[in-house]
């Protein structure tokens, strides 16, 4: 089983998307494993998205990053980053079929609402930037065996 970090972004906040975002991983079948509501600071950031520190956005990236609270949860499933990236549609929020998050909230690069970690290495080191162990949660989801047959865990 694979962990996903999901956030919801700061114009997602404003825009009160939190819970619609939610109810879409909910209705998939995801097993939600931590959920909070954090502000994120600069020396995070700098960390959260060094893959971008040259890019002429970077400083306005952070700056919007840091405008309002995150909604950062971990969301579980087989191949849960592919499946979630997938629900999620491109950067390009302007490109993003109808249907995805962003297909269907926004149209901006930049205010695209939600990030999503790219593969599940990734959101390992993710979920070290963002929680602490005791905030995940390994509970046992009733319904999972409805959702996922056994050879698939
Ligand atoms: P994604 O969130 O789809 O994985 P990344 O990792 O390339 O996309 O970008 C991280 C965030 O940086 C995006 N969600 C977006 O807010 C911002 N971003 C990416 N490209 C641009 C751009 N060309 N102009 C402004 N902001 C951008």
């Amino acid at each position: 089983m694979e962990r996903t970090v999901v956030l919801v972004k700061p114009d997602g906040v404003q825009r009160g998307l939190i819970g619609d975002i939610i109810s879409r991983f909910e209705r998939k079948g995801l097993h939600l494993i931590g959920l909070k509501m954090i502000s994120l600071w600069d020396a995070l950031l700098d960390e959260w998205y060094a893959h971008h520190k040259e890019k002429p956005f970077f400083a306005g990236l952070k700056q919007f990053m840091m405008s309002a609270p995150v909604v950062a949860m971990v969301w579980q499933g087989p191949t849960s980053a592919a499946v979630i990236r997938k629900m999620v549609g491109p950067t390009r929020a302007s490109e993003a079929e109808t249907g995805t998050i962003r297909g269907d909230f926004a149209l901006s690069t930049q205010y695209n609402i939600i990030h999503a970690s790219e593969t599940g290495d990734i959101a390992k080191k993710e979920i070290e930037l963002m929680f602490r162990p005791e905030e995940l949660f390994d509970w046992d989801k009733t319904d999972l065996s409805h959702i996922v047959a056994s050879e698939e865990k």
